[in-house]
C-alpha cells in the first residue's frame, strides 16, 4: 500500500536562525601526541606536494596535476575525526592531500602520478582519479561537482545497508555553483542521509574569485533552502577544522540529516601545475602564508607544549625520507602493460 505523504509543514515555521542546529564547534583539544600526529600528516603533504610539483616539472608526470599546498589543514583535521573502518570519503581532483590524511601509502599515489603499473589505479588514472575502496576513499574525479552527487549516493548506501558509515564529500567553492550540488543536497536532506558536504573553499574556481562567480559568497548558507545547517570554519586551523568535525559528526550521526561545513581556505599554487596564476599577485599569497600558515600555526602550538626544534628536525627527515623512497619507488616501477589497456573497463552488456 502507498503511504501517506507527510502533511505540509505550517506556513508560521520560525525561521531557519530558530531551528535546531548542530553546537557551535569549539577548537579541538588535542593531546601532545595528537597535534604531533596532525602535525606529521600535514607536513607528509606539503612535502609530497612539493615532490610532485618537481616531478612534474622534470616531465615524469603526464597529464593534470592540482596541488593541495595551503589546505592541508582541512582534510586532516576532518579525517582524523572519521571512523576509518566504516565513513567513507568522496573528493575532486585535488586528491592527493586526502588520501594522505585517510592514511593511503604514498608510494602507490606517487606511482599513480607516475602512471606506474605499482599505482593504486594501475597507472591508468593519474592524478585525478585515484580510488581505494579498501580505505573506503572513493576518489579522485575530474568532473567538477560530480562527487557531490556520487557521495550522496554513498550515504543512501549507508544508511540502506545500515553500516553504520557516514560520507564526507568534499568539492570546492566553484563546484558549489554548480546544479547537480542541488538537487543532491535536496535529496539528502529529504531522506536525512548520513554525509557531511565540506565545501573547500579556496577563494578561486580556476582563475576566477568567489566574490566574482558567487552571488552568495557566504558558501556555508547554500543549504538554508534544503533546511540543511551550515558551519563556517576557519580552514587554516586544524584544530577548528576537527572541532567542526566533531559537531558535525554529532548531527549527522544522530540521525538528523547532512550537514555542511564551509572550509575559508587557500591554496599557494595556481589552479593545477600549467596555471601561471596571473589573476592574483604574489603579494596575496605571501600574505596568506605569513600570517595563516596552516603548518607554521601548528609548530607554535607544538612549541608551547615543549616540543624542541631538534624533535621538529628530525620529523622533517623522517618526512624528506618517506616521500623520496615515495619518489624513488614511482620512478622505479615499469609502466603498465599494454595489456592493461583492456582491464578494468566496462566491455560488456549490463
Ligand atoms: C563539469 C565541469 N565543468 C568545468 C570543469 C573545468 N574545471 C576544472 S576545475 C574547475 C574549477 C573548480 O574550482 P573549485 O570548485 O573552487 O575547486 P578548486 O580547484 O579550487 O579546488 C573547473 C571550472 C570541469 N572539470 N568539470
Ligand atoms: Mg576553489
Amino acid at each position: 500500500m502507498a503511504k501517506t505523504p507527510p502533511p505540509a509543514r505550517a506556513i508560521a515555521e520560525p525561521p531557519i536562525t530558530n531551528r535546531e542546529r548542530p553546537a557551535e564547534p569549539k577548537p579541538y583539544e588535542a593531546s601532545k601526541d595528537e597535534l604531533l600526529e596532525m602535525y606529521r600528516q600535514m607536513l607528509l603533504i606539503r612535502r609530497f606536494e612539493e615532490k610532485a610539483g618537481q616531478l612534474y616539472g622534470l616531465g615524469l608526470i603526464g597529464g593534470f596535476c592540482h596541488l593541495y599546498i595551503g589546505q592541508e589543514a582541512v582534510a586532516v583535521g576532518l579525517q582524523s575525526a572519521l571512523n576509518g573502518e566504516t565513513d567513507s570519503v568522496i573528493t575532486g581532483y585535488r586528491d592527493h592531500g586526502h588520501m594522505l590524511a585517510y592514511g593511503i601509502d604514498p608510494k602507490v599515489i606517487m606511482a599513480e602520478l607516475t602512471g606506474r603499473n605499482s599505482g593504486i589505479s594501475k597507472g591508468k588514472g593519474g592524478s585525478m582519479h585515484m580510488f581505494s575502496t579498501e580505505h573506503k576513499f572513493y576518489g579522485g574525479h575530474g568532473i567538477v561537482g560530480a562527487q557531490v552527487s556520487l557521495g550522496t549516493g554513498l550515504a543512501f548506501k549507508h544508511k540502506y545497508s545500515n553500516d553504520g558509515g557516514i560520507c564526507m564529500a568534499y568539492f570546492g567553492d566553484g563546484a558549489a555553483n554548480q546544479g547537480q550540488v542541488y538537487e543532491s543536497f535536496n535529496m539528502a536532506e529529504l531522506w536525512k542521509l548520513p554525509i557531511i558536504f565540506v565545501i573547500e573553499n579556496n577563494q578561486y574556481a580556476m582563475g576566477t574569485s568567489v566574490n566574482r562567480a558567487s552571488a552568495e559568497d557566504q558558501l556555508y548558507r547554500r543549504g538554508e533552502s534544503f533546511r540543511i545547517p551550515g558551519i563556517q570554519v576557519d580552514g587554516m586551523d586544524v584544530l577548528a577544522c576537527r572541532g567542526a568535525a566533531e559537531e558535525a559528526l554529532a548531527w549527522v550521526r544522530a540521525g538528523k540529516g547532512p550537514v555542511i561545513l564551509e572550509m575559508k581556505t587557500y591554496r599557494y599554487r595556481g589552479h593545477s601545475m600549467s596555471d601561471p596564476a596571473k589573476y592574483r599577485t604574489r603579494d596575496e599569497v605571501q600574505a596568506v602564508r605569513d600570517k595563516s600558515d596552516p603548518i607554521d600555526h601548528m609548530k607554535k602550538l607544538l612549541d608551547a607544549q615543549g616540543v624542541t626544534e631538534a624533535d621538529l628536525k628530525s620529523l622533517e627527515q623522517e618526512i624528506r625520507k618517506i616521500v623520496n623512497e615515495a619518489a624513488d619507488f614511482a620512478e622505479q616501477t615499469p609502466e603498465p602493460d599494454p595489456a592493461e589497456l583492456y582491464t578494468d573497463v566496462l566491455v560488456e552488456k549490463y
